[in-house]
């Protein structure tokens, strides 16, 4: 990416990330008055650890009973649907956009939680600034090698630690845990963030992905106890 590339991807980013400011803020994970939970309040002030959650070392791999093996040159994103300019991106052009390096918590719909993990990836909201959204985009979906899909609202897709990540603790991401490539959201049950994630698609109405069609929570507010529906 040269200088003016990047400038224009970050106005795009700044322009996406305003239209939806207020929302990002209004969310339960950041406004929630009372939120359940214990122990110390995390850098968004919630709890620490989230009602009915038990701390973990690690993560445990959840899958659909199969790894899809996708080996790195062959790995493509693409961001389409609502969109004014969909894009297809390899591993080399993922590598090539701004970095970040997060540490974030980890909380699974089943119970356990693993603190403190450090990620590095692209945020997704560069992803979308890529693609530039319609001014009717509301939300995305989320598709996967495996079959999975996931849905967010754009005021949880756009949040600052909703990474596409493909490094954990300094390593490539194994394909367990979904590497090369994978969706992160801290602030949700981590049902929201897909794993081996090939297609971004966005839409302008909600629609439910692989397990909110199977009974877990559209909204998955980890500090609501929002698991099921
Ligand atoms: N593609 C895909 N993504 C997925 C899943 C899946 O089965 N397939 N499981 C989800 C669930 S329920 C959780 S808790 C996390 C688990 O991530 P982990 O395997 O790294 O622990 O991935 C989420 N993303
Ligand atoms: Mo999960």
């Amino acid at each position: 990416m040269d200088e003016s590339e990047l400038r224009r991807l970050e106005a795009s980013r700044a322009a996406l990330l305003a239209r939806f400011a207020e929302k990002m803020r209004a969310t339960p994970s950041l406004a929630d008055p009372a939120p359940k939970g214990e122990g110390p309040r995390n850098a968004h002030g919630m709890p620490r650890m989230p009602v009915q959650q038990g701390e973990q070392d690690e993560l445990i791999p959840m899958d659909l009973g199969r790894v899809p093996a996708v080996a790195m040159d062959r790995w493509k994103l693409t961001v389409d649907g609502a969109v004014e300019a969909p894009v297809t991106l390899g591993f080399e052009d993922l590598l090539a956009l701004p970095q970040e390096d997060r540490t974030a918590d980890f909380h699974c719909v089943t119970g356990w939680s693993v603190l403190g993990l450090s990620w590095r990836g692209v945020p997704v909201s560069t992803l979308l600034a890529l693609a530039r959204p319609t001014a009717e985009a509301t939300h995305a979906m989320f598709h996967s090698h495996d079959g999975y899909s996931t849905n967010l609202p754009l005021e949880e897709a756009l949040k600052d630690d909703v990474l596409l990540v493909h490094a954990l603790g300094g390593a490539p991401l194994t394909a367990e845990l979904g590497g090369p490539a994978r969706v992160i959201t801290p602030q949700l049950y981590a049902y929201k963030g897909a794993k081996w994630v090939n297609r971004i698609e966005l839409l302008t109405q909600d629609r439910r992905g692989y397990w909110e069609i199977r009974g877990y929570s559209n909204t998955a507010y980890p500090w609501r106890n929002d698991r099921e529906w």
